[in-house]
């Protein structure tokens, strides 16, 4: 397939393309320079990546509890990744191999872990990420797509664990452009608690 081609990025074609190219490619990840991702909390962003090469990007999460002052009269227990709603920014590039580390710090013994909608394969690597409290596990994804996509905490209930502050943003930068600079970049993200509407009658 010729660079230039435009691809649909949801067509079951790709996906398959992406899959068959894998299986071609060796995953020699000595090979690789290790970066420490850079992570920031909205709206900040972190800076473009400017490198032209693949890295093992490493991503540090932990989940915890965090009473948080909403309001001068309210206060809200925020289920979180790394202290903070949303979860930190992270942004890489295609080629990437993203290594995770989630520790779960959680006292009241849930559950938690990372779904990455960068991340191909079955729960975007929640089977693999899912920590109890106290645990760390450490999972390494390879970044096939770019674009702009959601991880979040994908432990049951999920909604529950998404509306309490378990979500955030990752960019994966094209392997070949980039957003057209700006003068300043911000993140701004919400995730709404859903209501079935009361029943009639
Ligand atoms: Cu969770």
């Amino acid at each position: 397939m010729a660079p230039s081609q435009p691809v649909a990025h949801d067509s079951k074609a790709h996906v398959a393309d992406l899959y068959a190219k894998l299986e071609h490619e060796s995953l020699d990840l000595a090979e690789l320079p290790v970066e420490e991702a850079v992570l920031t909390s909205a709206p900040n962003v972190p800076p473009s990546t400017t490198r032209d090469y693949p890295v093992v990007l490493k991503v540090d999460l932990t989940a915890t509890i965090k009473k948080t002052q909403l309001t001068g009269a309210y206060k809200y227990e925020q289920w979180t990744f790394n202290d903070q709603v949303p979860g930190p920014f992270i942004r890489a590039r295609v080629g990437d191999v993203v290594e995770v580390t989630l520790t779960n710090k959680d006292e009241s013994g849930m559950p938690h872990n990372i779904d990455c909608h960068a991340f191909l394969g079955p729960g975007g690597g929640s089977a693999v990420t899912t920590t109890e409290e106290n645990q760390t596990k450490t999972a390494r994804f390879k970044l096939l797509c770019p674009g702009l996509f959601v991880y979040h905490c994908a432990a049951a209930p999920v909604p529950v664990h998404i509306a309490n502050g378990m979500f955030g943003l990752m960019y994966v930068q094209p392997a070949e452009a980039d957003l057209l600079p700006v003068d300043k970049e911000y993140c701004v993200m919400q995730s709404e608690w859903y209501h079935e509407p009361p029943e009639k009658g």
